[in-house]
């Protein structure tokens, strides 16, 4: 089982990257200060958004992942790109 396997097997890689997408757009309208960086805060919303059961597990756990600058943030031009695969990996998508 692969970690595409919420999604169902004809799914082309075009599909995925779509997603992928969608995902990056939502995150980045929960930098709700504007300030290229999402916080704990901004991204427990965001994981709450997305339907997340426990948003403030999902924030400690995407910024551990995410965070490898260790700031405390996701920087949404350098950390991005590995906080969706978290939060793809984990099935979010936008329906
Ligand atoms: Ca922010
Ligand atoms: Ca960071």
């Amino acid at each position: 089982m692969g970690y595409l396997s919420f999604l169902p097997p004809d799914t082309k890689a075009g599909e995925v990257s779509l997603v992928e997408e969608q995902l990056k757009n939502i995150f980045k309208q929960f930098d709700t200060d504007h300030n290229g960086r999402l916080s704990k805060d901004e991204l427990r919303e965001a994981f709450r958004y997305l339907g997340a059961f426990l948003p403030g597990y999902r924030a400690n756990r995407g910024l551990s992942y995410a965070d490898a600058n260790g700031d405390g943030e996701v920087d949404l031009k350098l950390e991005l790109d590995d906080l969706v695969s978290y939060a793809f990996k984990l099935g979010y998508k936008v329906n």
